[in-house]
């Protein structure tokens, strides 16, 4: 996948919300680019990253989770298809403040929105330091699937992951498992993809440095 900044029409956009400092700039960071820089600066408003999924354009929306931001997130969650909502598992008023001020932000997204609940910061909880269970989570998640009509049974996996922006964990199954649902790729753009991913030959480039050696033999 290569990230863009030319301006394409997204033919998904996903938005992700939660208090400030879960995380949400971080993960966004790891996912593109696969770092942690562990100084981010509290987010302003929103930013907007474009990537491709196969033929599709994608648009991520990282928004601020600082409250005074709020209505803008709203105004941000519009044409969303997919939601990622944030919360630190190291506090428990994350998962409060989600419930306080993110949910009704939903309100704005497509009907049929698909609601990742994400809990960041895995690294930090070592048993005594979790606040928050891992089953509080997972119902939240299918709690909000179900009001935007997504049955639980009609997912292959829970639409719950527990992350960590520090070491990776889980971070790229929760962008698989968003674009995997709403922009499934057919056999071929699969395979390419993992080819792609675990040897990194593109085939397409192959064919086409082909082509043009082709070209330049006669
Ligand atoms: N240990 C640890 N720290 C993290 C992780 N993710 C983020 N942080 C730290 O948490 C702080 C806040 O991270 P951000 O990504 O800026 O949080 P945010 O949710 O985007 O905050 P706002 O933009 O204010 O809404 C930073 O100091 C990060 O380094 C993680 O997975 N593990
Ligand atoms: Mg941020």
């Amino acid at each position: 996948m290569q990230e863009s900044t030319t301006k394409k029409k997204a033919d998904l956009k996903v938005i992700i919300l939660g208090d400030t400092s879960v995380g949400k700039t971080s993960l966004i960071q790891r996912y593109l680019h696969g770092v942690f820089a562990g100084n981010t600066i509290s987010t302003i408003g929103a930013s907007f990253f474009l990537k491709q999924w196969g033929p599709y354009n994608v648009a991520i929306w990282d928004t601020a989770g600082e409250e005074r931001y709020s209505g803008l997130s709203s105004f941000y969650c519009r044409g969303a298809s997919a939601a990622i909502l944030a919360y630190d598992i190291s506090q428990s008023r994350s998962l409060r403040a989600l419930r306080e001020r993110y949910l009704q932000l939903l309100d704005a997204s497509e009907p049929n929105c698909l609601v990742v609940v994400v809990g960041t910061k895995k690294d930090l909880v070592t048993g005594s330091f979790r606040e928050i269970a891992s089953c509080a989570g997972e119902s939240l998640a299918l709690e909000l699937n179900e009001k935007k009509g997504r049955a639980s049974g009609s997912f292959n996996e829970k639409p719950f992951f527990e992350t960590s922006a520090k070491s990776g964990e889980n971070v790229q199954k929760v962008f698989d498992f968003i674009l995997n649902t709403c922009l499934p790729l057919d056999n071929e753009d699969t395979a390419k993809r993992s080819l792609r991913q675990t040897t990194g030959i593109d085939l397409e480039n192959e064919s086409q440095t082909q082509n043009e050696s082709a070209k330049k033999c006669c």
